[in-house]
């Protein structure tokens, strides 16, 4: 095992124990850096760690991340106790910095924090079955209720207007104007698709600023590879990646997840023939969740929950599309096209999404009718 001596560095700085023995880099996620870390205790035994650092492009002010992170986390922990459970592998819990605190600057303005690793847990980029989506819905569900009670004003805008789908289209449409590396011309009808729909979605921001959608503690990033679930029993384990936890809509969490998990496609799929919206995932993912939140939510809320599937499907066809014509500065792409490739994909898929509207309000009003 080589380590980067930099990255030694860094490890040092944080009070894990035993001594390092692997530090394998991971391969997921779009935004940030992340190693998986070893170390052999003195009775031999191996204890496992994340480290990862912060993409500080994307997340402007990492300390309120971190803050974010310690408090919803120990809120959740405390929420599980409460309910009787042991909070043991099933909520993040943060490794101190060797000075304190819940995180280490290493000096050439890169942001670092370690977590404990999840053990006997794996992580999937596509649901597998409609049982294993209902557990992943169940577990966003769970997320959202433990944090009912959380005194939201307490928590960090960590990307301020994360989700602001007005604001999005303004800067989408400020990319295509500077349009820098002369893509736009290339790229009308799906410019045309995002501008054509701007005003219907931007609805879940209009109902939040008139009062008729409150503002919860969200998680922001429901794809079904932040739940971590158990290897032999498939059973959701912990949620992760909590840094982009912030004041937002219920809508934002089931329709992200469902964005990305009903469909029958990978996100990059550049086939658009193989897009569409599985209705049998859509119904189960639903179920999961609005039984775990049915008695939280208001009427308003579980009734625009698809609404929410449709504009979480609309802001990422936006921001791929944006990000494109940008040259590629926010998400990581592994082929010059792909941004785009991803753009389309999600065109495509809420396209089907229109088509089923009134199947997916016909799915969720039952299980309202169920679990209220
Ligand atoms: C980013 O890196 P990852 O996969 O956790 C992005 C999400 C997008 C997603 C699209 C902070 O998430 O908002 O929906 O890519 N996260 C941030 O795959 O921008
Ligand atoms: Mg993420």
């Amino acid at each position: 095992m080589t380590i980067d001596s930099k990255l030694k560095a860094v490890i040092d700085c944080f009070d894990f124990p035993g001594h390092l023995i692997e530090c394998l880099e991971l391969k997921t996620g779009h935004i940030n850096t992340t190693c998986h870390l070893r170390f052999r205790q003195d009775d031999g035994a191996v204890r496992d760690y994340v480290l990862q650092r912060i993409n500080n492009y994307v997340f402007k002010k990492p300390w309120e991340v971190m803050e974010n992170v310690q408090l919803v986390t120990e809120h959740i922990r405390a929420s599980m106790v409460k309910q009787g459970l042991d909070p043991e592998n099933r909520v993040l819990r943060l490794v101190p910095a060797k000075g304190g605190g819940a995180m280490v600057e290493d000096g050439e303005d890169g942001y670092w924090r370690a977590y404990d690793f999840i053990r006997h847990a794996t992580t999937v980029d596509r649901v597998e079955n409609p049982a294993q989506f209902r557990q992943i819905g169940a577990a966003f569900g769970a997320f959202q209720g433990m944090l009912s009670d959380f005194p939201i004003e307490r928590l960090h805008d960590t990307i301020p207007h994360f989700h602001d789908t007005r604001k999005r289209l303004g800067d989408f449409e400020r990319s295509v104007a500077l349009d820098a590396l002369g893509r736009a011309a290339g790229v009308p009808e799906d410019i045309a698709f995002i501008r054509d729909r701007g005003e219907a979605m931007c609805r879940i921001v209009d109902l939040i600023a008139s009062g008729d959608l409150p503002l919860r503690v969200t998680h922001n990033d429901t794809k079904i590879n932040n739940v971590m679930l158990d290897i032999d029993t498939g059973e959701a384990l912990c949620v992760i990646d909590l840094d982009t936890v912030m004041p937002g809509s219920a809508l934002y969490d089931f329709g992200d997840a469902i964005r990305y998990g009903a469909s029958t496609a990978a996100e990059d799929e550049t086939d658009l023939n193989r897009v569409a919206l599985d209705m049998d995932l859509f119904a189960a993912f639903s179920e999961g969740f609005i039984a775990n939140t049915a008695a939280q939510l208001t009427p308003t809320e579980l009734e625009n929950l698809p609404l929410g599937a449709m504009v979480m499907t609309y802001e990422n066809a936006l921001r791929f599309l944006a990000d494109y014509l940008d040259g590629d500065i926010y998400f990581k792409i592994d082929r010059p096209t792909h941004n785009l490739d991803r753009a389309r994909c999600q065109c495509r898929l809420l396209s089907d999404m229109e088509s089923k509207r009134d199947a997916m309000d016909g799915i969720v009003a039952g299980l309202c009718r169920r679990f209220k």
